[in-house]
């Protein structure tokens, strides 16, 4: 409800000048005027005119000032420029000592209602003004009135706020169980273990969540048991648990976290113990004995290659070899394997024979992405020492290049498709998105620029993923257009319609803004993130997977707030808008699959 606005008058007196009344005539006190200065000796015309000359100089030495009174403190400022059609938004985004200008791009034209990013040293109606020839290729828009409407928008506080809501209906109606159901205000078992709750330490702790944090240690500390009959899959256990413990043992210093660590990681060793050393996909943590999935003794190969940067940690931090050794032996036999294609890796792998089955498809989407990711980042995470680490993920990307990289004819969009038994497929997961921040990675740590020019072109396919759906959030799986003049480049089967609030694309936007400092990958983010808020969002708490991005007005919620929504894409949407590049300094640490960070191990004196 907004109050009704005063109203304010002005009275005016209208007199007659020949009316033999009060003579108060312009020619009249114009030459009192005049008459009153001449009177004046030099010395006081001189000191008024002085007077006159500092208060015009001042004058222009504070308009920035006075117009942007906010000028110089790391803050955002939304205005919103109200038209007859359609509707802009203007933002003011300035860092300390640096200029707007350098920081800020210019914003597209929008379609009615959108919100927009712009930002401007300027007053907004002379920003406005100087805007109008950049936005000839609309329809000549008609300014009614402009108003500063938003307030101030500090983005890190608006994802801390968000993370509040949904950590507040986790609390409410999902409290030490695994995933919220925000729709229903119930709960959804996995394996049972507080999944959201270990997931989601790290983020309140980055986030300086002092209150949130300390009621969800207090539960890890007297409720948390690993000592339950309970099946629990290998991989997800591992990228989740395990590393939501060590990395906030890391951030936090506190012995609880490593304990507990120590507890679930001796918990997943018996996955181990199979024919070939490729661990099974399950393991029973209260009776110690691992099973592959019912229906095959196959593993995904994503699943058995990235598992190494947790158990790796968990040996250096307890000097106890064990858990390395089974992880890396997983990486020999993986690197020796025939059946790979340049590089790209089949999906599965047996767990008797240690061979690659199913052979022929290659993707970089679901069953095989991590294993891409954990070759660079377990490079990093030993100090840049292990060679075929190095060799496999540099053969990867030129495999990548060679058979899975096209440009649609139309946009010119740069896409990683899928390859079948030699045919192409121009399909790709939301999943790949994580490539962009991999490859950007990659090229920080000294491997090939052409590395990030790929993960540029990437990177925009992955927001246009965004952008060109009605409700400004991708789908699972998008289907590239190739044809030369198709209209739409992003299509989408009904069966791809969902978004399980997945992170991808807003990491590789954080890594992209870490390296190269481009605001646009900030804006970029911004608008999936208001996105979220405006679809997603639950109002009595939480947030909610979508089954449809096509249909803004009936979006069908799904009833289920995914554990990475806290542990991923808030993560990396906070620290993509902090302003801190200390805050998980890349060159300190590395994030593993569900972006937990663990330490860049030192190097040996
Ligand atoms: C997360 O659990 C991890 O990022 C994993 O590597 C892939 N899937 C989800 C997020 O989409």
């Amino acid at each position: 409800m907004y109050a009704p606005s005063r109203k304010d008058f002005i009275l005016l007196t209208l007199s007659d000048e020949d009316s033999g009344g009060y003579n108060n005539g312009k020619q009249w006190r114009r030459q009192s005027c005049w008459r009153k200065w001449k009177q004046l000796s030099r010395l006081q015309r001189s000191l008024i005119l002085f007077f006159f000359a500092m208060l015009l100089i001042c004058g222009i030495v504070m308009y920035p000032k006075v117009t942007w009174p906010w000028s110089g403190r790391n803050i955002y400022i939304h205005i919103t420029v109200m038209l007859a059609e359609p509707t802009y938004c203007l933002f003011k985004k300035k860092k300390k000592n640096s200029s707007c200008d350098s920081q800020c791009m210019m914003g597209h034209f929008l379609k009615d209602r959108e919100t927009n990013v712009f930002c401007t040293s300027q007053s907004p109606l002379r920003y406005w003004a100087n805007l109008q020839p950049a936005l000839k290729r609309g329809p000549a828009p008609k300014v009614c009135m402009w108003s500063v409407s938003g307030g101030l928008v500090d983005w890190p506080e608006a994802v801390k706020e968000a993370f509040r809501h949904a950590w507040k209906g986790y609390r409410e109606f999902a409290w030490g169980h695994d995933e919220l159901k925000p729709i229903s205000k119930s709960y959804g078992e996995w394996f049972g273990l507080g999944l959201t709750l270990i997931d989601a330490l790290d983020t309140m702790w980055i986030m300086g969540l002092k209150e949130e944090f300390e009621e969800a240690r207090k539960w890890v500390a007297t409720e948390l048991s690993f000592f339950r009959n309970v099946d629990v899959n290998l991989f997800e256990t591992t990228i989740r648990i395990l590393g939501g413990l060590l990395s906030t043992y890391h951030l936090t210093g506190d012995s609880l976290f490593l304990d507990k660590a120590k507890d679930i990681g001796s918990r997943l060793m018996p996955a181990f113990s199979t024919p070939s050393k490729i661990p099974y996909s399950d393991v029973n943590i209260g009776k110690g004995v691992a099973h592959p999935p019912r229906w095959t003794s196959d593993s995904t190969v994503a699943e058995v290659a990235s598992i190494q940067l947790e158990f790796r940690e968990l040996s250096r931090l307890t000097q106890d070899p064990q858990y390395q050794k089974a992880v890396d032996e997983v990486m020999k036999i993986v690197h020796r394997l025939d059946g790979k294609h340049d590089g790209l890796v089949p999906l599965f792998i047996n767990t008797n024979s240690g061979q690659f089955t199913h052979r022929g498809v290659f993707t970089l989407g679901a069953r095989a992405d991590s294993y891409y990711e954990y070759l660079l980042k377990q490079w990093i995470q030993g100090g840049k020492k292990e060679k075929e680490l190095l060799e496999d993920y540099l053969q990867a990307v030129e495999g990548v290049k060679k058979n899975l990289l096209r440009k649609t004819l139309s946009h010119g969009l740069t896409f990683v498709g899928e390859l079948s038994h030699g045919r192409f497929n121009p399909k790709m997961d939301h999943l790949v998105c994580f490539l962009p921040g991999t490859l950007a990675l990659g090229a920080y740590n000294g491997l090939p620029p052409n590395h990030m020019e790929l993960a540029t072109q990437l990177m925009e396919t992955c927001y246009q993923m965004y952008k060109q759906m009605e409700t400004g959030l991708s789908p699972e799986i998008a289907h590239f257009n190739l044809q030369p003049h198709s209209v739409r480049n992003v299509e989408v089967k009904s069966a791809d319609r969902h978004n399980l609030l997945r992170p991808e694309t807003v990491e590789s936007l954080f890594y992209m803004y870490r390296f190269t400092g481009d605001q646009r990958y900030r804006d970029w983010g911004w608008e999936i993130f208001q996105s979220f808020n405006k679809h997603t969002r639950v109002p009595s708490g939480g947030y909610t997977s979508i089954g449809n991005v096509r249909d803004p007005t009936n979006p069908s919620p799904r009833d289920k707030m995914e554990s990475f929504f806290l542990a991923e894409t808030l993560k990396y949407l906070y620290l993509l808008f902090s302003d801190d590049q200390e805050l998980i300094s890349l060159d300190k640490y590395v994030f593993n699959t569900e972006a937990h960070p663990l330490p860049i191990w030192p190097s040996d004196p």
